[in-house]
């Protein structure tokens, strides 16, 4: 019989290849030696961390998938969510400023762009030299993006871009925008633009005050009168796929990421209910306590599966994004219950920071949030299930 390890129940490990578990031990050594020691004091003060971006860069943990030719590293999808996994270990904002870099910025460059845009802009980002946003969401349209207001209007030369965007991920200090508005030129259908910090009309002010994800900074976009030339549009795609093109990428890299939040949080449970003792012997003596480091351990050791297929599958072109939504939805909603329960488990210490679980549990609130709620991936799941669609 083979032996059983809690950590990694279905021997993951063997799954991976000799390039992702070196990808995944260098995302490991980064987030341990660079990150841990930070972000206590981060989520606390709130602070800004834009020096991040290039020793990320320098580790190669920035979009991982593009090709080498534009300066990333040619790896595969798994490798990508292997990142996000060792990054979200430490915690979910920090995931986040790399997840937004290289599958929201990066990817519409490198599969919408011109090659000049790729030339221009790609090595930087990968670098993390350049910061990136991307900007969808707006006041009054968050879940139905089709509601944006964000107007593109053709002029001699370029365009006007009208309009403002908010609850955007490293916005205040970005150097490159990705903004998705409606467009007067294409029939009033949705266009991606590249805008550059300094731009004349755009303003980036940082959102204070988020009692989760302090570690990663926030802002709105503003925008009053852009103008920009032809080459600041993307022009190989239209419509809401764009976007959602961008968002598939991220939402798939968020299921592995999430796991890694909820794993340091399951170990973070068992260590501690094997050094104390109440009623004479270790909280882990306990059936309940056993019983939910079991749940944890299930579920976690499902979702890495059900990422792992998911990866495998698009680094194979047999991608379905509904496949995407499955796994989003399962693996944050289950992190986020796995957060809960080892908040609960550290007893009043859960609550302090040194413990890190809360901050863990209070991030995956808002990983629940974004990237499609996770009651709108239910009702995608709906449309895909019964054919209608009821949002
Ligand atoms: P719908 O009619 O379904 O589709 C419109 C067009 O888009 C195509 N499409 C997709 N293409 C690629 N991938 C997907 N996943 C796609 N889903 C849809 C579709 O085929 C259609 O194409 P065409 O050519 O026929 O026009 O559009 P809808 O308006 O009914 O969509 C509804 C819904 C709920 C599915 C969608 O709006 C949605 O997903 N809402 C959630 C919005 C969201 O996720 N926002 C995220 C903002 S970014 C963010 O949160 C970053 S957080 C920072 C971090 O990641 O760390
Ligand atoms: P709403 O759409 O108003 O939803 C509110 C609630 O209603 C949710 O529970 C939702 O599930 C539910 N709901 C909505 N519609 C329906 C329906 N039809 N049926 C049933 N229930 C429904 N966006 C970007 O573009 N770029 C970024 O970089 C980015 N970063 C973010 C960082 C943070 C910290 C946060 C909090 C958000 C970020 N977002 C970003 C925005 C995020 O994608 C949105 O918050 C998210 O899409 C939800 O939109 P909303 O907040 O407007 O909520």
């Amino acid at each position: 019989l083979a032996a059983f390890d809690w950590s990694d129940p279905f021997r993951l490990e063997d799954q991976l290849t000799a390039d992702e578990r070196m990808i995944r031990d260098s995302a490991r050594a980064f987030a341990q030696s660079e990150l841990q020691p930070r972000v206590i004091d981060a989520y606390r003060t709130e602070c800004d961390a834009p020096e991040l971006f290039p020793l990320m860069g320098q580790t190669g943990l920035l979009g991982a998938t593009i090709p080498e030719e534009y300066g990333g590293a040619g790896a595969s999808y798994v490798a990508y969510g292997l990142i996000a996994r060792e990054i979200e270990r430490v915690d979910s904002g920090y995931r986040s400023m790399a997840s937004v870099q290289s599958s929201l910025v990066m990817h519409p460059i490198h599969a919408y762009g011109s090659e000049e845009q790729r030339r221009k802009y790609l090595p930087g980002l990968a670098a993390g030299t350049l910061i990136g946003c991307f900007g969808l969401t707006e006041p009054d349209a968050g879940s139905d993006p089709a509601g944006m207001r964000t107007f593109a209007k053709k002029v001699d030369g370029g365009y006007v871009i009208n309009g403002s965007k908010t609850w955007i991920s490293n916005a205040p200090f970005a150097d490159v925008f990705v903004i998705w508005a409606k467009s007067e030129a294409h029939g009033g259908g949705i266009r991606g633009f590249v805008l550059e910090k300094g731009m004349k009309g755009l303003t980036a002010p940082k959102i204070q005050g988020k009692l989760s994800l302090r570690a990663s900074t926030t802002g709105m976009i503003m925008m009053d009168n852009v103008e920009v030339g032809e080459d600041a549009l993307l022009p190989d795609v239209q419509g809401l796929k764009g976007p959602f093109g961008c968002l598939n990428r991220a939402r798939y890299g968020i299921s592995w990421g999430a796991l890694g939040a909820a794993e340091f949080c399951m170990h973070a449970a068992r260590q501690y209910g094997l050094d104390r003792h109440q009623f004479g012997k270790p909280l882990a003596a306990n059936q309940l306590y056993q019983k939910k480091l079991a749940d944890m351990m299930t579920d976690i050791a499902l979702g890495l599966q059900a990422s792992l297929r998911v990866g495998r599958l698009m680094d194979e072109g047999q991608l379905a994004p509904d496949m995407i939504s499955i796994v989003k939805r399962n693996n944050v909603g289950k992190a986020l219950d796995i957060a809960r329960a080892a908040r609960d488990m550290h007893g009043g210490n859960g609550i302090s920071e040194e413990y890190q679980v809360m901050r863990h549990m209070v991030n995956l609130e808002t990983v629940n949030t974004y990237e499609g709620a996770h009651d709108v991936h239910a009702l995608i799941l709906g449309r895909a299930i019964t054919g209608i669609a009821a949002f």
